[in-house]
């Protein structure tokens, strides 16, 4: 990324408050927290992606000097993983056992817990274990049929002005899309970290989660004890992006084995076991069907979702498929709206909320239709968009899923961006390397995505003498929370943002919250801050004696940020090779709390989204073995592959919360793969309507490609 074009934050900024101790080494992962006398734990995973479980024989393996005990269903009971959220009904009831009973539902899936005096004898204990699975056919992401879906959600909407039947003289237009599989890889593999208080009948547990309240009551279920004897503790965290947000089994099976052996305990995952048993993203397929007037403007779509839901669903499994659909169609008008999703188990790693979680596919469904409906109509993509948009002055606005857009300004972030990119300048010069036989494409994609659901909790201190302790209930797994918290109490009170210490992610001193999830920590946890705040000021203001603490619990709307992103990539013809030339990209987080951690969200949110386009891709064989299992197979984007970015702020503050933030962490995953996807398609475009999927990667782009010369009967001579 060059420098020159990089936004630079303005010079006055100070630097995160978290930085220093993380950069001099100081930081503290759960990996890195001291216990005396720990105990480690290897976790031994079924090999077959199907079948039944007929014997576990871990004879040898608990000979080895060290093994200290070896665990498994029989000892464990019939304990499940927590129940979902319901945010969408269930077709039937489900339930996954914490360690397989007697059968297998994925290549990974955890079978033993085996405990030994260090992680080296663990693991070793662990490849010892004779474990005997009759195999069964695994069915694979999307072999199931339309009856089988555990969830399915539906949307039907028709303007009053139209009966939603097809015009006669309109164009249409269809897609299918694949958001293939990702592994949200964070640098940090998990870890559980449990300390068993004997004298106290007490536990706590250091974990890597975005919501340690409810970490806490799942773990406490499984202990059998009360939420009180629990203390979840989220030390340092190297990233999240949604999965770590609902618990995964080892989360649950590692205190439930100390409490049980009454001795503290440590597991940390390999690289490995991210890939063969850690949250994915995405899996999703789309189809879609466009309909257009002759001038452009959109009369009906009508999508099809299907999402992957893998072997068993965690907390939150149900809301990329919720979210892709109510998301639906972005921020244009249409005249009609039918909207059909399922989601489908498989013999394959849970699927998951994943940084953007269904808005990155429902953006680019919408955007990828609507260029397609410009090249049919032969009106200019950003003209055929400006026809479309729903204007500001209709802001609050009513979606046809029954969402209520808040605030914003389409048309100018459009516009914006446009300007920025030298839009009309881009086009002349695509023209002219066009006819010097470069394949060059531009690609625009508008976003709107929903933010800061439900409520956040905060806690707020002033003590004597003028130090204020703020406790928060959503935590922080790098984004730098304790710095923008401080922050906002410091506007709120009037004081200096030295004079606040922040408290984040310890279930014993911080108020119960929903978490750090769905682009809701600045909006609701920071409106709660603010509102503790004020009730604190009252009170002091009314002559109460320090420490005066407040609480409070703020419930927000849901806020609608957007965004308009502008792609140039340049196609190689005789290899398929992709580059991305260059990218513009405005956005509407609302307000802006802290320009450079709002930028760092931008950046990595970039990053990432660049890596599902371009490169980033799970992959299973037919029988369930998983074929992409470590960071030789599975590519994740590295500094010198991300393209020049500029980005801007065109804020428009909402009024569904305190501070009229947005969010931003998520938009980088929302607008970008589409905007990318929509200039390769566009690059082709000479050719014909190519079916390109991603991830871009050259071998993919070189097959679309071929596929096109060969039935427009130009250049194919392969
Ligand atoms: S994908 Mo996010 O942590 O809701």
């Amino acid at each position: 990324m060059s420098q020159s074009t990089l936004p630079q934050p303005p010079s006055f900024e100070p630097l995160r408050r978290e930085d220093h101790r993380l950069l001099t080494g100081r930081g503290c992962f759960t990996a890195d927290v001291k216990l005396s006398n720990a105990a480690h734990v290897a976790f031994v995973r079924s090999q077959h992606a199907h079948g039944r479980l007929l014997s576990i024989d871990a004879s040898e393996a608990a000979a080895l000097p060290g093994v200290i005990a070896i665990l498994t269903a029989e000892e464990l009971g019939p304990q499940t993983v927590p129940a979902i959220n319901p945010l969408l009904p269930l077709e039937r009831s489900v339930r996954f056992d914490l360690l397989a009973r007697d059968r297998v539902m994925w290549s990974g899936q955890p079978l033993a817990m085996v405990i030994a005096e260090s992680r080296a004898v663990a693991r070793a204990a662990a490849d010892r274990v004779i474990v005997d699975i009759e195999p069964e056919p695994a069915t694979a992401d999307f072999q199931t049929s339309a009856d089988e879906a555990v969830v399915r959600v539906q949307h039907r909407w028709c303007a009053a002005d139209t009966t939603g039947e097809p015009e006669p003289s309109q164009l249409e237009v269809q897609v299918s899309l694949e958001s293939p599989r990702l592994v949200a890889m964070a640098l940090e593999p998990r870890a559980v970290a449990v300390r068993i208080d004997d004298a106290a009948e007490r536990v706590t547990v250091w974990l890597a989660s975005q919501s340690p309240a409810r970490a806490r009551d799942d773990i406490a279920r499984v202990l059998d004890v009360k939420s009180e004897q629990v203390r979840v503790m989220t030390p340092d965290v190297g990233g999240a992006f949604g999965a770590r947000a609902s618990v995964v089994p080892e989360d649950l099976l590692v205190p439930w084995a100390a409490w049980r052996l009454r001795r503290s305990m440590r597991w940390v995952a390999s690289r490995s076991e991210e890939f063969t048993a850690g949250m994915h993203g995405r899996a999703s397929r789309i189809d879609g069907t466009l309909s257009v007037l002759p001038d452009g403007r959109l009369n009906e779509l009508t999508a099809q979702l299907r999402f992957a839901l893998g072997a068993w669903m965690p907390f939150s499994s149900v809301v990329p498929l919720r979210n892709a659909a109510r998301i639906l169609p972005g921020p244009y008008r249409v005249r009609a709206l039918k909207v059909d999703g399922e989601a489908s188990l498989s013999n394959a790693s849970a699927v998951n909320i994943y940084r953007g979680a269904g808005r990155p596919e429902a953006v680019l469904l919408a955007e990828v239709l609507i260029e397609r409906a410009a090249r049919a109509t032969r009106i200019d993509p950003v003209e055929i968009r400006r026809r479309n948009l729903i204007d500001a002055k209709s802001l609050p606005y009513r979606t046809p899923t029954g969402e209520t857009l808040d605030s914003g300004d389409y048309a100018a972030l459009l516009e914006r961006a446009c300007e920025r990119f030298g839009y009309l300048a881009a086009r002349r010069e695509q023209l002219s390397r066009r006819s010097q036989g470069e394949c060059v494409g531009v690609g625009l994609a508008l976003y709107v995505e929903p933010c800061g659901q439900g409520w956040e909790s905060a806690r707020v201190t002033l003590h004597a003498g003028g130090r204020v302790t703020v406790a928060s209930g959503s935590p922080a797994q790098g984004q730098g929370h304790i710095t923008t918290f401080a922050r906002i109490a410091a506007e709120t009170l009037g004081c200096s943002e030295s004079d606040i210490d922040v408290l984040l992610g310890d279930t014993a001193v911080c108020p119960d919250g929903v978490g750090a999830l769905a682009s809701r920590s600045t909006a609701i946890g920071g409106s709660a801050i603010v509102e503790a705040c004020r009730v604190a000021l009252a009170r002091r203001a009314a002559g109460e004696a320090h420490p005066i603490t407040a609480q409070a619990r703020f419930t927000g709307r849901e806020a609608w940020a957007s965004g308009c992103v502008v792609a140039q990539v340049c196609i190689d013809s005789e290899t398929g090779a992709l580059s991305i030339d260059r990218v513009v990209w405005i956005d509407d987080a609302g307000r802006v709390i802290h320009p450079t951690l709002a930028h760092g969200q931008l950046l990595g949110g970039f990053a990432q989204g660049l890596g599902q386009a371009v490169m980033e891709r799970v992959v299973y064989d037919t029988e369930g073995q998983l074929l992409t299992g470590s960071l030789m197979d599975y590519a994740v984007p590295r500094a010198a592959d991300l393209p020049d970015l500029v980005t801007e702020s065109l804020p428009n503050p909402t009024s569904f919360n305190l501070l009229g933030a947005k969010g931003v962490g998520e938009a980088g995953c929302i607008g970008v793969p589409a905007a990318i996807m929509n200039a390769a398609r566009d690059a082709l475009s000479v050719w014909g309507e190519a079916d390109l999927q991603f991830p871009l990667t050259a071998p993919r782009v070189w097959r679309a490609m071929k596929a096109l010369r060969r039935d427009s009967g130009g250049g194919g001579r392969e």
